[in-house]
């Protein structure tokens, strides 16, 4: 009997949600199909330079997923799901005060926390918990009734979670339990056709969509799965020109002739869905609701805490100029704060110090025992700088996101003071420690500069990025 180790699990569970997925928005599979056309010809076009932030394979593979659930204890039980995978919570995401509109949420990203193991299959799901306790979206009897009904509801079965528990303890499950864990954990995530109480749905549904996609349903579903391109502006005009309308713009780093950092994503909008309802009167019939959407991303190279500092002052300053009338696109004027600002090479930001890389002995190449700076390896040809790829998420993307695709604004009462999240609670909440992303990004940085100096025998002086605090 063929025994699954963890990354195996992994990548059958990202396929499986995928052929689900496929199944119940089409729209995706287009989605899929058109990325798969950028990318190849992006490899035409780019040769093995295509390749430098991550593989033809993994990119091909590559998908993040969205799940939404409604407490700390379906926020426990999906985390340990997600171990079972070899998937631990990255990055603290507080979309409340990231949005304009009532986004009620606060996330964070479970993913493959090593170099290795994301290499075999990244696959990563962005995760958000209903804030039921924020009084400035829920007045006292809503929490209340929140509460109740989330309570009652079982997302993650007790199989399920056994299964989850044994998979983690062993590293893997053989053939026979793998078959059935993958059921179990796909089928947690599929579109329940369960009547939906339509007077409890639609008094959430006016605070925000995203309030009754989570509270007002017995189930949870997939909002989204993300594939991943290597060049984001061909897939937006790729699927205009099929006639899928896109959102207004790529959230995130503007296209520049520099250096990709960071994410960028677009989606097309949330799809009407016809479900099925039980209205007061007692009847039951379809109706309409609009929360699934289709997203694409780009990725581009880790930035370092000194080069997130820049990138948020770069939106800030993009904001304010478009305000003031520059451009007449936002994405137009980021362009020129990105060239104005930003080194517009991958030598500028180790240079200084805005972006993680691992090093690498260049084949066959020597060095006189000594102390140096990685850079005047590198200009000599002793050493190769590899990027590291950016694996997490951004706050203001997500919300943006999250907004394009509501209907309506949603209610929020500022004069209430909103509940204290962080990544000390939501750790609490989660059950286990939500690693900082920085810190990840450094120590591989880090990992990779002890091994050059053991394998040419020399001291390496830190470079900037590692120096920072
Ligand atoms: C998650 C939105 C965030 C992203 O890619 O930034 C996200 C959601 O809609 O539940 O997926
Ligand atoms: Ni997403």
């Amino acid at each position: 009997m063929a025994f699954n180790e963890t990354w195996q699990l992994r990548a059958r569970f990202a396929k499986s949600l995928s052929d689900m997925y496929g199944e119940e928005v089409p729209a995706y599979t287009t989605l899929v199909e058109v990325s798969e056309e950028v990318n190849k010809r992006y490899m035409e076009k780019m040769g093995a330079s295509a390749e430098r932030l991550g593989s033809i394979e993994r990119v091909t593979a590559e998908r993040h997923g969205a799940i939404r659930v409604g407490s700390p204890r379906e926020m426990g039980q999906v985390a340990q799901v997600f171990a079972a995978f070899g998937m631990y919570p990255v990055g603290f995401y507080d979309l409340r005060e990231a949005a304009k509109s009532s986004v009620p949420v606060v996330s964070t990203a479970f993913r493959p926390t090593d170099k290795q193991e994301l290499a075999k299959n990244p696959f990563r799901v962005f995760t958000s918990m209903l804030a039921t306790d924020d009084p400035r979206f829920f007045s006292d009897d809503l929490q209340k009734g929140l509460h109740e009904f989330i309570d009652s509801r079982t997302i993650f079965g007790g199989e399920l979670l056994e299964m989850a528990a044994k998979a983690q303890e062993q590293g893997g499950l053989d053939d026979v339990d793998a078959d059935k864990f993958i059921e179990l954990a796909t089928a947690a995530f599929k579109l329940n056709d369960e009547p939906i109480d339509d007077e409890w749905y639609r008094e959430l549904e006016a605070i925000s969509a995203v309030a009754s996609d989570i509270g007002g349903v017995r189930y949870t579903h997939i909002n989204h799965l993300t594939p991943r391109v290597l060049d984001i502006d061909d897939l937006y005009s790729s699927m205009e020109s099929r006639g899928i309308t896109m959102i207004d713009e790529i959230q995130g780093p503007p296209a520049w002739k520099g250096p990709d950092i960071l994410l960028r994503q677009t989606s097309f909008r949330a799809l009407d869905e016809e479900r099925i309802f039980r209205f007061a009167d007692g009847s039951v019939g379809p109706g309409a609701l609009r929360v699934r959407f289709g997203e694409v991303e780009q990725r581009g190279i880790a930035l370092s805490p000194k080069g997130r500092e820049l990138y948020d002052a770069l939106i800030a300053e993009t904001d304010k100029r478009l305000q003031a009338g520059e451009a007449p696109t936002r994405v137009e004027v980021a362009r020129k704060v990105w060239e104005e600002n930003l080194p517009d090479s991958e030598q500028g930001l180790r240079e200084q110090g805005l972006a993680y890389f691992t090093y690498a002995v260049a084949p066959g190449a020597t060095v006189e025992p000594g102390t140096y700076k990685v850079e005047e390896l590198i200009a000599e040809g002793i050493v190769i700088a590899e990027p590291i790829v950016y694996e997490d998420f951004l706050p203001r993307s997500a919300a943006g996101i999250f907004q394009s695709n509501l209907k309506e604004a949603g209610t929020r009462d500022n004069e209430q003071q909103g509940t204290d999240y962080d990544i000390e609670t939501m750790s609490k909440i989660v059950g286990r420690e939500i690693k900082e992303p920085f810190e990840l990004y450094r120590a591989q940085e880090e990992a990779s500069l002890e091994e050059l100096a053991t394998n040419l025998k020399i001291t390496i002086q830190p470079t900037a990025a590692v120096a920072q605090a």
